[in-house]
């Protein structure tokens, strides 16, 4: 037996990002594995039943799926690390939590599947990865790109609604990236699970599809720091060591 976790997961999955980061910074071991791993038909669906990812494997092979559960297994066994403390700070953090992972679904569609000349390539590679090496391969990634394509419609990203989509992620982006230049994360000087929240839209589309990600990187630069310390076990960042506290 491993005291490994193993987390499956894809780079490009938007609720991949907010589980990954988690056991990142809370600094548990795992071992990422992708859905086209044999494993995740033969041991983990039977199990998991839905073919959703992030889904995690506990090393007493307990099967986890769903973000946020995965997350709530390990809030409510470790007291509640990524909880703030105050009612106010509980509150908000909830509810950044819920505009990441459901209110920016709109950009993040919209950036990764409405700039076919920047994105195709990359957004490709990884759909056609993400599928097991079988004859129809192809064909299946093929048919998920176009399944994504006409969620991003279904979401409400029309030719008439995009000029406002990107109004308002922009507005967005500048104000967060305000914030961070006196914060290092969405409540202080930790992340709560606000910022896992954030993180999903923010990761896999917006912070590394490579239309959004450059966006990010020329708009936003501290927001797109703060989409890699998420990604880091360090506390802080250079731009905030000075007057970090000691935990
Ligand atoms: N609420 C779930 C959503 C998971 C989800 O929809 N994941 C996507 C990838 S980002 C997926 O597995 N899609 C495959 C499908 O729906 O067939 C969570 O937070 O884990």
């Amino acid at each position: 037996m491993t005291d490994l976790h193993r987390l499956y997961a894809l780079s490009h999955s938007l609720y991949s990002g907010r589980a990954r980061a988690y056991l990142i910074k809370q600094r548990i071991a795992f071992q990422e594995l992708s859905t086209g791993h044999e494993s995740f038909k033969t041991e983990v669906l039977p199990k998991a039943k839905l073919a959703t990812i992030p889904t995690l494997v506990t090393p007493t092979g307990e099967v986890i799926r769903d973000g946020a559960a995965i997350i709530e297994h390990f809030e409510s066994a470790n007291g509640r690390p990524s909880q703030p403390q105050g009612p106010c700070q509980q509150i908000i953090s909830a509810l950044f939590d819920v505009i990441g992972h459901d209110g920016l679904l709109r950009p993040a569609m919209h950036y990764r599947w409405n700039f076919p000349t920047e994105n195709l390539h990359f957004v490709q590679y990884h759909f056609l990865h993400a599928q097991r090496d079988t004859p129809e391969r192809a064909e299946k990634t093929e048919h998920m790109m176009n399944r994504m394509r006409h969620v991003t419609e279904v979401f409400g990203v029309t030719e008439q609604s995009q000029p406002l989509v990107e109004a308002l992620y922009t507005e967005y982006l500048d104000a967060f990236n305000a914030h961070f230049e006196q914060y290092p994360y969405l409540l202080g000087w930790k992340p709560c699970v606000g910022d896992y929240g954030l993180l999903a839209p923010l990761y896999a589309h917006l912070g590394r599809d490579p239309y959004p990600a450059s966006l990010m990187q020329q708009r936003a630069p501290r927001v797109y720091r703060w989409v890699e310390r998420m990604n880091r076990p360090t506390k802080t960042c250079q731009s905030f060591l000075r007057r970090a506290p000691i935990f």
